[in-house]
């Protein structure tokens, strides 16, 4: 055996949804924001997401997290988050995956019955709320940045699509969502290449016409995200596949999409502060969220999300490269 790059990490998944928390191989990464350390990432260590996330090592909808120490004193880890598509700034399935991890690894002091840990994102302050029993990590809760509409009720012009409604909110990342009546389509994965294709078009059309950008976090400029609602959704139980740049569906109901989602409905007056929401996956699987508090971001009005979802550990690997290996990125098929 040989290896010129060795990572040692812990996989789960959450909800279904995989999040490889990367623990060692990294080491600092420069930057004095979670932030900067994630745009440093991008331009200068970005090899490393490939051969982690992409396949053979990884797979087309792989999904992972970089922990490091945090640049802020409340905080107590920092993450990175990877994944096939790029570098996220938040990741709610990620860090109900690391939380989890931290947790039943030891790399926390845990508490029982909830073990309380700071998380310094690119996004902001994360805090997750582990209900730990027995040692084992029951749910976590995070509580997420603040969430906000960018525009409601707008049209675009989707080549192949036609005229498209959609609204457009911010949980962590942007999301367009978009009612799967209004492209034609059936709530059913055996339609999730037409799904996913529609969503690719709709995310280009957004971006190259109108691109939305976050008004305080650096690099935060585009919509790789369609949240597309089923048919039958309410402000209490909502049910989307959620088609995720360049070609996959999340696995979970996506923490970040539902923040984005009750940032909507709380706009449209139809989800109050302190009601559950209760998101459902394309696979079924399920998040509850709540609104906890009214905010600002920059002037526009803004709510505090809650998310509770389950992870669980599914091994421990260490990824190696071998000198000879002809695919140092690994590839997508
Ligand atoms: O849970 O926030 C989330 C997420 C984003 C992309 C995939 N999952």
């Amino acid at each position: 055996m040989r290896s010129k790059r060795m990572f040692t990490a812990v996989d789960s998944h959450t909800e279904g949804m995989p999040t490889r928390v990367v623990t060692g191989g990294v080491g600092v990464i420069p930057g004095a924001t979670m932030n900067e350390k994630r745009l440093y990432f991008m331009e200068h260590l970005d090899d490393i997401r490939l051969l982690l996330m992409n396949e053979p090592r990884g797979h087309a909808a792989m999904s992972g997290a970089i922990l490091q120490a945090p640049t802020r004193p409340d905080a107590d880890w920092g993450v990175v988050f990877i994944e096939v598509s790029g570098c996220l700034p938040m990741c709610g399935h990620g860090t109900i995956g690391v939380a989890t991890v931290l947790v039943e690894t030891g790399m926390v002091d845990v508490q029982e019955p909830v073990t309380i840990i700071r998380l310094d994102t690119p996004a902001g302050l994360v805090i997750a709320r582990v209900s730990v029993r027995d040692g084992h990590a029951e749910s976590v809760t995070l509580e997420n940045v603040p969430s906000y509409v960018d525009r409601m009720d707008a049209m675009i012009e989707v080549p192949g699509l036609g005229t498209i409604p959609y609204s457009l909110a911010f949980g962590g990342n942007f999301y367009a969502m978009v009612d799967l009546d209004s492209v034609n389509l059936p709530f059913d994965r055996d339609r999730q290449h037409d799904i996913i294709d529609a969503g690719l078009a709709i995310m280009n059309a957004i971006n190259e016409q109108n691109p939305p950008r976050h008004p305080t976090i650096d690099g935060v400029d585009h919509c790789h995200h369609v949240e597309f609602i089923a048919p039958g959704s309410t402000a209490q139980h909502s049910r989307h596949a959620m088609a995720i740049f360049p070609g996959w569906f999340d696995r979970s109901p996506c923490g970040t999409g539902t923040s984005a989602r009750m940032a909507e409905l709380w706009a449209r007056g139809e989800l109050a502060l302190d009601t559950d929401f209760i998101n459902e996956s394309f696979i079924g699987s399920r998040f509850v969220g709540r609104l906890i508090a009214e905010t600002m971001v920059e002037g526009i009005p803004a709510v505090i999300p809650t998310i509770t979802g389950r992870a669980w550990v599914t091994g421990i690997g260490q990824y190696m490269l071998d000198p000879s290996d002809p695919f140092p990125t690994g590839f997508q098929f």
